[in-house]
């Protein structure tokens, strides 16, 4: 969680200088995703939406590789069977159908069908989530789908987008649901490590709400502020799930200062490298 916010910090301040073209922040996010990926295992293939930093990271994959596809450099991308980690989605809610048709698939194959589907709570309006979810409840198809809702479709909030939770309409499909909080890693590792059991037992979907915080705009192109009230982000802010963690570890004496300050250099050293050769 530390990495991928300095990564992620690092991001932001790169397009601040022009050598980034755009960067989703996932600050505030860190706890859903580590939490969800570390709980689904490296088997799983996955199929991001657009902010899952700190996914692609645990999955392997080199940030210079994720900073050269916001720069847009020519022959970025990463290798999706390498690293089970498909390329981001900016058309919303595209890859949902993408990775159930993949589970159909690998499943007709006799390969490894489990897949984790990540979503936006704003892009659970697009018609495609709608299908995928009924799709992957008739086939059974082995489709985690993690929605982080942040609240957010950049400046439309969700309570205008739904009127029932993202788990209680995955149940209208037939598919078993929880909605979780999203600042504390090991809940969402827990609620998403009973989901993968499910899943993987009853060879049918499953799907974790995790509600999360959304520290930054949406994008480094906007201007939260403008439509999010001070004392809302203030809130957001004081309860990042990252200082949250970290606390919470030195307070058990899980971790010591000695064991921070180690992930700090190891975080400087790899901004460093990143500025270096983006700036
Ligand atoms: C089909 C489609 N319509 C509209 C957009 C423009 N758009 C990009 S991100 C976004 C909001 C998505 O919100 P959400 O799914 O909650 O994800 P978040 O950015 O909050 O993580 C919109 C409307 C798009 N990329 N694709
Ligand atoms: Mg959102």
């Amino acid at each position: 969680m530390l990495v991928a916010r300095g990564i992620d910090e690092e991001a932001r301040q790169l397009q601040k200088q022009g050598a980034l073209d755009l960067w989703p922040s996932c600050q505030g996010q860190e706890a859903a995703q580590v939490g969800s990926a570390l709980a689904v295992g490296p088997a799983a293939t996955v199929f991001p939406s657009y902010r899952e930093h700190a996914v692609a990271l645990l999955r392997g994959m080199a940030p210079e590789q994720l900073f050269a596809q916001w720069a847009g450099r020519t022959f970025c991308g990463w290798d999706p069977r390498e690293l089970r980690f498909f390329p981001y989605t900016m058309v919303l809610a595209a890859q949902t159908l993408h990775g159930v048709g993949y589970s159909i698939g690998q499943r007709l194959q006799g390969r490894e069908d489990f897949v984790v589907v990540y979503i936006g709570d704003g892009a659970t309006s697009e018609g495609d989530m709608s299908e995928a979810m009924n799709l992957a409840a008739v086939e059974s198809a082995s489709v985690l789908f993690v929605c982080q809702n942040n609240g957010w479709a950049i400046s439309k909030p969700a309570e205008e987008q739904m009127r029932t939770s993202l788990a209680e309409r995955a149940r209208g499909f037939g598919i078993e649901s929880v909605r979780i909080a999203g600042g504390d890693p090991e809940t969402v590792f827990t609620a998403c490590s009973l989901a993968a059991g499910r899943i993987r037992e009853e060879r049918a979907p499953y799907l974790v709400e995790i509600q999360v915080g959304r520290i930054n705009g949406h994008t480094t192109s906007d201007a939260q502020e403008l439509y999010r009230g001070r004392d809302d982000i203030e809130r957001t802010r004081a309860a990042d799930p990252v200082t949250a963690y970290a606390a919470g570890l030195s307070g058990l004496g899980l971790v010591d200062t000695d064991w921070l300050a180690g992930v700090e250099a190891e975080v400087r050293e790899l901004r460093e490298r990143l500025m270096k050769e983006y700036a």
